[in-house]
């Protein structure tokens, strides 16, 4: 019986020792696996541009994007438009985008588009050239923007891929009549700070790029790309309070399985959701870092340079 009852014991241990060695050698073959219970994450953002699994990324963006490019947004406290107006003389800071005001007084409009399109210390900035980047790495789905400013083409990007809700200065028409004028006359007219006026003799009515102003619908091209934007695999919101509507709906017909990545100073995404990353602080600072952590810096200072170059290529030019 106490031989029998050793000799188990024995083979007992033998077991396990065997069992032991087994789950050593097994766990040395998954060194190389690695598991993620999160659904999305920072690290995943960024190894999902690395390795291209996102391959239709979205941008919605605002005028938070432009204000180091030298443009500043409606509503930061202090340094923003509506609280810098007041050298225009307008009656409200709104006035300067009403159609009734500009009928009346279209001045404070012009010195407003000047400072747009021709300031001279205005040029994009570091989330220009990296919507422009994810363009060159052949990822891009489409930009949709509030902005007027255009900036997104001067980094380089396509006019195709950029849909502009608010309107843009590539086209102008009169306000009146609704006929279509020349732009470069109206470029002409914002830069010399004269009035362009109806080329209809019986009309007379003032000429206006295709800017939206308040009241006033949005461009066809809107509703049209809004229906494109459940296409996306990835959505990088930037430098937008996500207010004004109906741009703001645009996040929320995105589908739950799809993540969003919000890079604001505040967290302007109220909704709760899986799949949702925010990147708070700074803007520009936290695209500098998303560039650095794809390993993507030379990429990115070389279509900084060529942007600016081409600008001043451009200023010389004129000049
Ligand atoms: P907004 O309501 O002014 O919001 C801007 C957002 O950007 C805010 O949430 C800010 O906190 C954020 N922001 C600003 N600077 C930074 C920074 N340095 N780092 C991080 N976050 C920052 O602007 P929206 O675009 O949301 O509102 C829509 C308006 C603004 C549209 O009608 C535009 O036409 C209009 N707009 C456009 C321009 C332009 O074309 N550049 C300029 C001013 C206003």
């Amino acid at each position: 019986m106490g031989l029998i009852h050793s000799l188990t014991n024995y083979l007992k241990g033998k077991k396990q020792e065997e069992t032991e060695e087994n789950k050593e050698n097994l766990d040395k073959d998954f060194q190389d696996l690695s598991i993620s219970d999160e659904k999305f994450n920072y690290k995943i953002f960024i190894e999902g541009i690395k390795s291209k699994k996102y391959k239709k990324i979205l941008f919605l963006t605002g005028a938070g994007i432009s204000v180091s490019a030298g443009i500043p947004d409606f509503r930061s406290p202090g340094s923003g438009l509506y609280s810098k107006l007041k050298e225009y003389n307008l009656p409200y800071p709104e006035a300067i985008f009403e159609l009734g005001y500009f009928r009346v007084n279209p001045k404070p409009f012009y010195t407003l588009s000047k400072e747009l399109l021709m300031g001279k210390n205005i040029h994009p900035s570091t989330s220009h050239f990296f919507i422009k980047m994810i363009y060159d790495l052949g990822i891009l789905h489409s930009v949709m923007t509030q902005n007027i400013d255009g900036l997104e083409l001067e980094a380089g990007l396509p006019v195709e891929k950029l849909c502009q809700a608010h309107g843009h200065y590539r086209s102008c028409h009169c306000i009146s009549c609704h006929k279509k004028h020349d732009i470069k006359k109206m470029m002409e007219c914002i830069e010399k700070q004269t009035i362009y006026e109806c080329e209809n003799a019986e009309c007379q009515g003032l000429i206006k790029p295709d800017i939206v102003f308040f009241h006033e619908g949005l461009p066809k091209d809107f509703f049209f790309k809004s229906l494109e934007v459940r296409k996306a695999d990835l959505v990088i919101i930037m430098g937008t309070s996500l207010v004004v509507m109906p741009f703001a709906g645009l996040a929320k017909s995105i589908s739950k399985e799809v993540p969003i990545v919000v890079i604001n100073r505040e967290n302007s995404l109220k909704d709760k959701r899986e799949n949702f990353l925010f990147l708070g602080g700074d803007l520009d600072k936290n695209v500098k870092k998303i560039v650095k952590d794809l390993d993507m810096l030379e990429s990115y200072e070389k279509i900084q340079d060529e942007s600016l170059n081409k600008k001043s290529s451009l200023i010389s030019k004129q000049e």
